[in-house]
């Protein structure tokens, strides 16, 4: 069972046992007794699936399991200790117990209602406010069930409350102090002026775009979806003016995986002013890296890349050889782009596959018909890549996979999630059970590079309330805070900086760093022993963590954000600052 399952059935089993808390109580004050007695019986049984379902996260190395352990254990044990003597005394009226058994029904809840409202990190301001919730709770139950408590106990349950209802808010809403972050616009000119340039104008604006046979209202950049392929060879400049023809929140250029110098990487309010309708922008930068990347808004870029603004930017090596094909990825209106296209190609000819995913979250791709290699992942290419067979590759949210193979005399086809959407001639075949590529572990290895961190930065993914906008939101959250609250993370040129990102939460986040690539180091614990892994995009899975690292060699102010980007309008953006 991976984590994510692991949590997902942990939950589930949690929300059993509070409701079967809450419903014992609930029937015994009815005087149900059979029915009492089952829920309780079930209440137990997911109390203790608990204690398996925690010691098996605590065994796959999941961060949070003592949080569990502290937090659910106690309580449990203190609603069996309190129920279930009078349960098993209670021959005559049952509802002598029906108090107790709320009261475990009320821990259960404010327990999960601390995991998925507040998230990370546990405070005790928190744990108070739930505490003094279950004592009010409890107390209010006790009286309306007319069950009379003494005068003493009624007075020290309200204190209790009340103490934990006053320290707790006081815990819980003194701001951390979230640092001003300057928007240094630091400016690494491009020495350009005069050498060979490959110039492109992209127009942003509505437009109605043609998707399997049906009309689509999209935004597109020069009325097509995706834009136009963007193509240089490596050494060239590229100067892409984009102009804004009706897009009215505005739209920007970012440079998927193009480590470009800071000026040029298209974040609004970070690194320019996103263009309005009616304005335009001029982006310059030297195609230095070789490799497959893609275009996109990064203004309102949730809806912005989902409704079309974006398009692929492929830089090759002089010269090129064989038949060199991209696969953009998109979901638009529902709709699955691209298109599926055939093109016989002679036996004999060396092809490269350039998968690109656009959306926000995981494809699975296969290749049927064919050995083949990874030959580069992210742009940059894979050391040693060994031939698969009949293997599935999963790429995440913005990640790119460049696929080489060798035409044989049978036709080859590309299924992207089951759907064939290249071939070179009638294919059909079952990829659903193939076995799926760990990319840690493919390609020849090579030491990495450094063996000290100056910088070391933790990163905790998780979801929980936001209550410092303007209206209330339930936020994905960075190290317990939501974007613009995320305190930047500050490193100087030459750094070798190091991240540990953690997953908490029940969903995927695909990382993306803008400005550096880096290299990952390790994933649950075990090191990379493949290839050299220098990525911009990578899934971190429920319960996942990664370490990756890199060098701080490109100044200025880089959104570092989840690429799931309904996620990263969510909260989930911080910045990496050079000091
Ligand atoms: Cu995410």
């Amino acid at each position: 069972m991976t984590t994510g399952s692991l949590l997902a059935a942990d939950l589930v089993i949690a929300v059993l046992a509070a409701a079967g808390w809450l419903g014992g109580g609930a029937a015994s004050a009815g005087r149900r007794r059979p029915l009492a007695l089952g829920l309780v019986a079930l209440a137990l049984f997911a109390t203790l699936a608990r204690a398996i379902t925690i010691t098996a996260l605590a065994r796959a190395g999941w961060w949070f399991a003592a949080e569990k352990v502290l937090v659910a254990a106690p309580l449990s044990l203190a609603a069996v200790a309190v129920a279930g003597p009078r349960l098993l005394r209670a021959s005559g009226d049952i509802r002598s117990v029906a108090v107790p058994l709320l009261f475990a029904g009320y821990a259960g809840s404010a327990g999960l209602l601390v995991t998925v409202l507040h998230g990370y990190p546990a405070s005790a301001g928190v744990g108070l406010l739930a505490v003094a919730g279950v004592v009010a709770a409890t107390a209010v139950t006790w009286r309306i069930l007319d069950a009379r408590p003494s005068p003493t106990v009624s007075r020290a349950a309200l204190a209790v409350a009340a103490a934990a209802l006053v320290t707790g808010t006081g815990l819980a809403v003194t701001p951390n102090a979230a640092p001003a972050v300057p928007h240094d616009h630091g400016y690494r000119d491009t020495q350009t002026v005069g050498e060979p340039t490959r110039r492109f104008t992209l127009t942003a604006g509505t437009a109605t775009v043609s998707v399997s046979g049906r009309d689509v209202a999209a935004w597109a950049f020069n009325g097509q979806v995706p834009g136009p392929e963007l193509t240089a060879t490596v050494g060239d400049v590229l100067e892409v003016t984009l102009r804004n023809r009706d897009i009215a929140r505005g739209v920007t250029l970012h440079w998927h995986g193009y480590d470009v110098p800071n000026s040029q990487d298209g974040v609004p309010g970070v690194t320019q002013a996103a263009v309005l309708p009616g304005q335009e922008f001029v982006y310059r930068f030297r195609a230095d890296q070789v490799g497959t990347y893609w275009y996109h808004t990064h203004a309102v870029s949730d809806i912005g890349v989902r409704k079309g603004l974006y398009g692929v930017l492929v830089v090759r090596p002089a010269p090129v050889t064989g038949v060199d094909v991209t696969v953009a990825v998109h979901t638009l209106s529902g709709l699955a782009l691209p298109a599926p296209r055939t093109e016989p190609v002679e036996a004999g000819t060396p092809v490269r596959l350039r998968l690109i995913n656009t959306d926000s979250t995981t494809h699975r791709y296969a290749l049927a018909g064919t050995p083949f290699r990874v030959a580069a992942m992210d742009g940059s290419d894979l050391r040693g890549p060994t031939p698969l067979v009949d293997t599935a590759v999963l790429i995440p949210a913005g990640g790119r996979y460049d696929l080489v193979f060798t035409v044989p005399a049978t036709p080859v086809a590309l299924y992207v999630d089951g759907r064939a959407v290249y071939s070179t001639g009638p294919v059909s075949a079952a990829t659903g059970a193939w076995p799926v590529l760990d990319p840690l572990g493919y390609g020849v290895a090579a030491p990495v590079p450094w063996s000290r961190f100056d910088k070391e930065f933790t990163l905790v993914l998780d979801r929980g309330l936001d209550l410092r906008g303007l209206l209330p939101r339930y936020a994905h959250t960075v190290n317990g805070a939501a974007d613009p609250d995320i305190p930047s993370q500050v490193v100087r040129l030459d750094d070798i900086v190091k991240f540990t990102i953690v997953n908490r939460s029940q969903v995927v986040h695909p990382w993306h760093l803008h400005g550096h690539h880096v290299l990952v180091l390790t994933r649950n614990g075990r090191p990379a022993t493949g290839s050299p892994l220098w990525l911009d995009s990578f899934d971190v899975r429920p319960g996942d963590v990664w370490e990756v690292a890199f060098r701080a060699d490109n100044p200025g102010m880089w959104a570092n954000h989840c690429h799931n980007l309904a996620h990263a309008d969510a909260g989930m953006t911080l910045h990496l600052m050079y000091s």
